[in-house]
């Protein structure tokens, strides 16, 4: 049999609202693909935020919710409970779950909630124009932190959301990947799928965070952006599996 590589179903035919070279279009293209592999596109919900990640509703055919900055995880709660056959997923810029939603993602997590997040981290506040988010990495550079970030002004150093949501009891499984190379990627996709899966078997909470980039805000070209992913962003965030219990859950 001839193998053909299509364009994936769930992905819609629009232009993505993303600026060349963005990361999130790449993460977008693998839960399509993935949404496709398992035969969900008419039973997936997808819960967007507020950031670059709500023009997801450009790019992601399947049923929607765009939640305020945040909350995504308090809207996936109440779907997923009417809904418990639904795939349902949030899908979450670093601004928006690790610092106005921090509250709403550490208690769905902390409740066990059966539904999956994924956690675009690219260390800025992309959409509204490169402010310092909670992840910004110590000394890199921000419209409201222009020197780079400095812990010694009281600044804070970068939060590491998949090792404290790997430290609670209830979920079930926590994986850090990045998009920054094919292999990469491929890595990201498996990571994504067997969070859906563990979520379809009623196992419970999986986070899967995606190391991304922001070309725009960090001023680079896209392939620049690639050597500061390897050389900070993955030094800081290192990647891996932190927490995965789904074969002793039942
Ligand atoms: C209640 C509220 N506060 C602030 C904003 C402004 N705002 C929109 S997007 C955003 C940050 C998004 O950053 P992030 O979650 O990292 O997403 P990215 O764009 O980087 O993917 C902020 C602060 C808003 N829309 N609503
Ligand atoms: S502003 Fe940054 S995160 Fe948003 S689309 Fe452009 S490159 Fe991507
Ligand atoms: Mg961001």
């Amino acid at each position: 049999m001839e193998k053909v590589y299509e364009r994936s179903q769930t992905l819609k035919k629009n232009p993505t609202g993303y600026c060349p070279g963005c990361f999130h279009g790449v993460a977008m293209k693998i839960i399509c693909e993935i949404i496709d592999e398992m035969k969900m596109q008419d039973n997936t919900t997808t819960v967007l935020p507020i950031g670059c990640s709500s023009m997801g509703c450009f790019t992601i055919d399947t049923d929607m919710v765009i939640a305020l900055h945040g909350r995504a995880p308090a809207v996936a709660t109440g779907i997923k409970r009417c809904s418990p056959e639904r795939l349902v997923y949030a899908y979450q810029g670093d601004g928006d779950l690790a610092a106005i939603g921090f509250s709403e993602i550490m208690y769905a997590a902390n409740r066990g909630e059966n539904f999956t997040v994924i956690f675009v981290n690219n260390s800025i506040y992309g959409m509204t124009g490169g402010q310092m988010a909670p992840t910004t990495l110590v000394g890199q550079k921000a419209t409201t932190s222009q020197k780079g970030r400095n812990p010694e002004n009281k600044e804070g150093y970068p939060m590491h959301m998949s090792e404290l949501i790997s430290q609670l009891k209830a979920p079930v499984y926590v994986e850090r990947c990045a998009l920054n190379s094919p292999q990469n990627i491929l890595k990201a996709k498996k990571a994504i799928k067997k969070g859906f899966e563990i979520q379809l078997s009623g196992k419970g909470f999986s986070f899967i965070e995606l190391l991304s980039n922001c070309p725009t805000n960090w001023g680079m070209s896209p392939e620049e952006t690639l050597k500061w992913m390897e050389e900070n962003t993955m030094k800081e965030f290192p990647i891996g599996v932190y927490k995965d219990i789904s074969e002793e859950v039942k």
